[in-house]
């Protein structure tokens, strides 16, 4: 026989060991990687590999003496994130062999290696129509008090019920004050019959809580209208919004033809709302999803000011390849007071990265980028303009 089956204990120190020495493992910078306006980092920061083995294992060799997994995890991605007591608390997506999702708490010291998971997966409560899924939490420190989470829950589409794989998504709203503990709260209601990357405002605007959406029509196409969208309740208790309307819309030809969706919640800067968002265009390989910025105005948060429309950030290397692949997709950011700005993201909806960069810097990418100029003839000219210019300066010197 060629298969070899080791001694429980023996395989258990095995397991034991790889775990620490991934959870361990520093992370350095990827130097052959550098566009000045982020810095990558050689391994992912989350991967399925890290959760516990107590949540995968059966560690008792008389009810599991051949030590297998019972409960296999698949993937850990799209990940909130927030300072809380100095460390950096990661909330992924963590989907089992099942294919169901759920929450569970990573924190690190310094936000790019290190990250461990807690050692119960989050119980996130139901409403009165559970859901089947749950995913992509984005965590919001909102000036009410509390911690929100607002995530994708996902249920069945009952009045299709040929279809087994129509489903409807919403928003599920949920609040905390020491992210162990969570208070449900009724789903977002909205125009829209699907509702999917719905993101808080931290900050209540004209007295209302105020929320970024993303209307659609279907559950995977957005339909005729499309975009990320703006509302606002004045009670987060029973979160209704009678008026949606889209502040960044999808685009033909650009980064977000086909859809976008808001990131993480809006950092607020001295010249505005920064925003992180997902754009989505279908190419012959299918969707690739990248990310880009725009800039929303501080009194107005529904007026975008600045919106280069071009990627900031696409997959790159080992990060184009997963379970869906040719996806980036990020829903966690954090501001440190030193000003830098640590960006997580998942890869093609299987793992964690992180890269960092500064607050100054963004500022400069989100005031500096040129815009799409519309068109190829457009572009050139763009381009030709910067040759000039620098032919020009190096010609001075
Ligand atoms: O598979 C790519 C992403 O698809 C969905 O995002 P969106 O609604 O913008 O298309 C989500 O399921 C997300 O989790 C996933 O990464």
């Amino acid at each position: 026989m060629n298969h070899i089956v080791l001694p429980f204990a023996k395989k258990l120190e095995m397991l034991q060991q790889r775990h620490d020495q991934l959870i361990g493992q520093p992370n350095e910078p990827l130097d052959t990687y550098d566009n000045g306006i982020f810095q990558r980092y050689q391994n992912p920061v989350l991967t399925a590999g890290h959760t516990p083995l107590h949540w995968r294992y059966d560690l008792n060799p008389e009810t599991n003496p051949y030590c297998l997994e019972r409960l296999g995890i698949n993937s850990v991605f799209n990940t909130g994130a927030i300072e809380w007591q100095g460390k950096v608390i990661l909330i992924p997506r963590i989907e089992s062999n099942d294919v169901k999702s759920f929450f569970g708490i990573a924190e690190s010291e310094n936000g790019i290696d290190n990250f461990g998971f807690r050692d119960y997966p989050i119980i996130m409560p139901q409403t009165d129509d559970p859901d089947m899924n749950v995913y992509d939490m984005r965590l919001i420190a909102h000036e009410d008090g509390w911690i929100y989470g607002t995530f994708c829950s996902e249920r069945k589409d009952k009045s299709r019920p040929e279809d087994t794989s129509a489903a409807i998504a919403q928003c599920g709203i949920a609040r905390t004050k020491d992210l162990e503990h969570w208070e449900r709260l009724p789903d977002l209601k909205s125009p829209s019959p699907q509702q999917r990357n719905a993101v808080l405002h931290p900050e209540f605007v004209n007295g209302q809580y105020a929320f970024y959406t993303r209307p659609m029509d279907g559950f995977i196409e957005t339909g005729g209208g499309g975009g990320i969208g703006w509302g606002t309740c004045p009670d987060i208790t029973n979160a209704v919004i009678e008026k949606e309307i889209i502040i960044d819309s999808k685009k033909y030809h650009t980064v977000k033809e086909v859809k976008n969706g808001l990131g993480p919640a809006p950092l607020k800067t001295d010249i505005g709302w920064l925003h992180l968002a997902h754009g989505v265009r279908r190419t012959a390989a299918g969707l690739r999803y990248v990310l880009y910025l725009f800039l929303c105005d501080l009194e107005k948060p529904w007026l975008v000011t600045r919106n280069p429309v071009r990627h900031f950030l696409a997959p790159h290397g080992i990060e184009r390849v997963g379970d869906v692949s040719n996806v980036v997709f990020s829903n966690g950011w954090v501001m440190r007071q030193n000003g830098e700005v640590l960006i997580y993201y998942g890869s093609s909806d299987t793992r964690v990265h992180v890269v960092t960069t500064t607050i100054d810097i963004l500022k400069d990418y989100i005031l500096n980028t040129p815009d799409d100029p519309g068109n190829t003839f457009a572009c050139v000219q763009q381009r030709r303009a910067l040759v000039e210019k620098n032919l020009a300066y190096l010609d001075k010197k």
